[in-house]
């Protein structure tokens, strides 16, 4: 049988934007108004996640959101697939430092880590209305050079949070992919250079003719992967 693929999804923010509720919220239904502040990080497993027609083991990062856990978020966000960065609705500073957590995840994070934006507490007065949001975004998008996705959610109700982890693991699995397929290619490209030049036999025909190469394990070069045209590449190439 098959084993699950594995996931990671990491959850940042400012300290009590709601992260940790978040994911209580998505994992178990429950809702408090009392929780305990998150020291360092915390994860949790959502096994059998169906994306895409596959089945995931999904770990969920709980991060803590002050400075002095910086180096720990740090060490987290290596090998996310995706991320969810918090901000307060209800708390305009908190909607400030995502762009600074984006640039913490676009230096600290892997290249191709999947960004998803969550306003949380929504039942609260909300401060923002989605056009402001939208301009909010479109500068982002402008300093960025990317698009993130912004779900409105409440741990209250529930509004937005399945959606958002939706989203999440989606983009993720699709980055995990686009990596994994980035990886196999080079790989092979690598295979291809290792063969050292004592495992070619060039043929005794004319250097403007089609050069034969015998290659000891099951690889086959196309001609236009080697790239010998005469001696000279030929000694370039060598070991
Ligand atoms: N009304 C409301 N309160 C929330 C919501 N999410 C979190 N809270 C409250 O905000 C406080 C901080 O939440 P917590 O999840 O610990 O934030 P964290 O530090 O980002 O993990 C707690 O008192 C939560 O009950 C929400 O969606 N609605
Ligand atoms: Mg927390």
């Amino acid at each position: 049988m098959e084993e699950n693929r594995d996931l990671k999804i990491l959850v940042v923010g400012n300290s009590s934007v709601g992260k940790t509720s978040l994911i209580v919220k998505y994992k178990t239904n429950q809702f408090s108004p009392q929780t305990s502040g998150t020291m360092g990080v915390d994860m949790s497993i959502d096994k059998n996640v169906k994306i895409n027609n596959n089945l995931y083991d999904v770990a969920i990062w709980d991060t803590a959101g002050q400075e002095r856990f910086q180096s720990i978020v740090k060490i987290s966000s290596q090998n996310a697939h995706a991320s969810l960065i918090c901000f307060d609705l209800s708390d305009p500073l908190s909607l400030d430092s995502v762009a600074s957590w984006i640039q913490f995840l676009k230096s600290e994070g892997p290249q191709n880590l999947q960004i998803i934006i969550v306003g949380t507490k929504k039942d609260l007065q909300g401060q923002y209305t989605q056009d402001q949001l939208k301009s909010i975004s479109t500068a982002w998008k402008a300093n960025f050079q990317d698009e993130f996705p912004i779900h409105l959610t409440s741990s209250k109700t529930g509004e937005g949070i399945q959606d958002a982890f939706r989203q999440a693991f989606e983009l993720g699995a699709k980055a995990k992919y686009d990596l994994n397929a980035q990886q196999q290619q080079q790989q092979s490209n690598n295979k291809s250079f290792k063969i050292s030049t004592s495992q070619l036999v060039r043929s005794q025909q004319p250097s403007n003719q089609k050069t034969e190469a015998i290659i000891s394990n099951t690889t086959t070069l196309r001609e236009s992967q080697m790239n010998f045209n005469d001696n000279k590449t030929t000694q370039q190439g060598c070991c």
